[in-house]
């Protein structure tokens, strides 16, 4: 076996379906290798921000890692807010990247492709993830990969491999599999008994589940510590989604001055706020209307729990799950189901009216309701606040971190890895970033439904700069564009016409749909309404 081969069947032991990528001369062996070795699929795109947001969505969707493999310098170097984006946002996404063999190194000439020095790239990604390794030495190949693998899932972030031109061929022994790591057990029984005693002290406990609930899988066990707890549940603004099919009592989404005030309420007065695995940002409480005294939550996050002035270090977050749950007698058995999360979704009119943000979650619902559950993968802008109106469904989007970009290439990637047909929502401002991927979806076997909200502006930026003009897009004809990629286009701007397109679209399979929904500049989902509302009352001197 040689180290390539070696490095797939790690990558494909740990949870990995697919690589997606661009070659370039630094790593043409490697992807020569790939190719021939064919352990996992190769899915190339047209640019480097879509293979990074592809291989996360992939990760996202299907759990186990995400891959993404690009040449060095101009290759690597154009996937750095994409890795940024999965350190934010916890998604153990790898990069592969090629590099200069070591006699290219050792030349004494400056590379093509090198910026300051050979190194300059491992370190920009050391800021960017939380291990790495350079393959330059196939005897010590095996560990590193291994270790630098395990770190990834363990920690749910991304991790860099670097290797040089002439070592994907070199012969390699297979990598290791290595224990999980296992947390000491009087700590972990210390943490569990005082997490436990905080609640049962609290007249007013909640529990809020976000993104690390996901990340790790523990989703089904989360819903049965829910039932054991027998408090409310919420989801944090990244956690949509999460226990929506689950028989526990969940409130919705909290989203502070944005959302459901009497949810809101609910976690700000909380005494017992468990923070289970949910990031403590601005995005998920930025907009609270009683400032939450973090220091009387029990936050469990990043392999940490922290409780009033205590903290409990290398404590991971499915672990405690299990000591609480070992501690908890089973729930009794519920008459009936919980009720459902938040009030019942508005139905979709269907008339000649101009299409609203709020017509197009209606309209998304009644498709939804009529034909099952579909995955949504979102871009950033108001289609993610009107993402919030669609009953709870899987949801890929970076809603903490906040990149344009994500919303195409990580429906490609979500179909690619899981094979379910996704909508993906998507603002006419990032569909101008990355939307032309979708000329790659019939290669890749993907016929996402796209919707754009095309309101020829920046829209988000307006609602907080109404005057300023360079917010201005003009209205681009996505519809037009769709045929030239090898989809459909539907331009619509009623509700009947949205529905009509809807209907079609999610008849027609093998052909990406793009449905070019015309806004009138200036409208806003009633949750970004809302929002931009909370941000500026919260910022207003006074
Ligand atoms: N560039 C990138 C890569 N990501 C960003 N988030 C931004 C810039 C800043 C930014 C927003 S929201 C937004 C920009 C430019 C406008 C989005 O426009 P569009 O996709 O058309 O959606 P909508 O019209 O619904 O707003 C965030 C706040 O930083
Ligand atoms: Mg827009």
């Amino acid at each position: 076996m040689n180290l390539a081969e070696s490095l797939l069947h790690a990558l494909k032991a740990r949870g990995a379906t697919e690589i997606f990528g661009i070659p370039g001369d630094f790593a043409l062996p490697l992807f020569r290798e790939i190719e021939r070795c064919a352990v996992l699929p190769l899915v190339t795109l047209s640019h480097e921000p879509g293979v990074g947001f592809a291989a996360d969505a992939a990760a996202r969707a299907r759990g186990g890692l995400g891959v993404a493999a690009v040449t060095y310098g101009a290759g690597a170097f154009n996937l750095v807010n994409t890795v940024a984006s999965a350190y934010a946002e916890r998604v153990p996404l790898v990069v592969l990247s090629g590099a200069p063999a070591a006699h290219e190194s050792a030349s004494g000439l400056l590379l093509h492709h090198q910026v300051k020095t050979l190194d300059s790239q491992w370190r920009v990604f050391e800021e960017l993830t939380v291990d790495r390794a350079r393959l330059d030495d196939p005897a010590l190949a095996p560990a590193q990969i291994a270790r630098v693998l395990d770190a990834a899932l363990a920690r749910s972030r991304p991790v860099y491999l670097e290797i040089p031109r002439d070592m994907p061929a070199r012969p390699c022994a297979a990598v290791p599999t290595t224990p999980p790591f296992q947390p000491d057990p009087e700590r972990l029984a210390a943490c569990a008994d005082e997490l436990l005693a905080r609640l049962a002290a609290a007249a007013r406990p909640v529990l809020m589940v976000g993104v690390e609930v996901r990340r790790y899988g523990l989703e089904d066990r989360v819903a049965e510590l829910a039932r054991r707890l027998g408090c409310p549940v919420v989801t944090s603004f990244m956690g949509r989604g999460l226990l929506a099919q689950a028989d526990v009592p969940l409130l919705g989404t909290y989203l502070g001055l944005a959302g459901d005030q009497a949810l809101s309420g609910r976690v700000e007065q909380s005494d017992g706020l468990l923070l289970m695995g949910v990031i403590v940002s601005d995005t998920n409480f930025a907009v609270s209307a009683r400032r939450i005294d973090m220091r009387k939550t029990i936050q469990v996050y990043d392999g940490s729990v922290v409780m009033g002035h205590h903290v409990y270090v290398d404590v991971p977050i499915a672990a405690l799950v299990d000591a609480l749950l070992a501690r908890l007698p089973a729930a009794p058995a519920r008459a009936a189901p919980a009720p459902t999360a938040g009030p019942a979704p508005a139905p979709a009119a269907v008339d000649d009216a101009a299409i609203r943000p709020e017509d197009i979650a209606a309209a998304v619902n009644a498709l939804l309701r009529q034909h099952g559950s579909m995955p949504l993968a979102s871009d950033i802008g108001d289609c993610l606040f009107t993402a919030i109106d669609i009953t709870h469904t899987g949801l890929v989007a970076p809603g903490y971190y906040a990149t344009m970009g994500y919303g195409v290439p990580a429906g490609l990637g979500l179909q690619v890895a899981t094979g379910r047909r996704p909508i993906v929502l998507v603002g006419d401002g990032a569909f101008q970033m990355t939307g032309w991927e979708l000329g790659n979806a019939g290669r890749c076997g993907c016929d996402p439904i796209v919707l754009v909200f095309n309101n020829a502006s920046w829209e988000m930026l307006r609602a907080f700069e109404p005057a300023a003009r360079f917010n201005d897009l003009g209205r681009w004809d996505f519809a037009a564009m769709a045929a030239g990629m090898g989809g459909d286009g539907h331009a619509v701007a009623t509700r009947a016409e949205l529905a009509a397109a809807l209907a079609r679209a999610h008849a027609t399979r093998g052909r990406f749909q793009l449905i070019d929904v015309r806004l009138a500049p200036g409208v806003l989902s009633p949750t970004l309404a809302r929002y931009v509302q909370a941000v500026k009352r919260l910022s207003s001197p006074g």
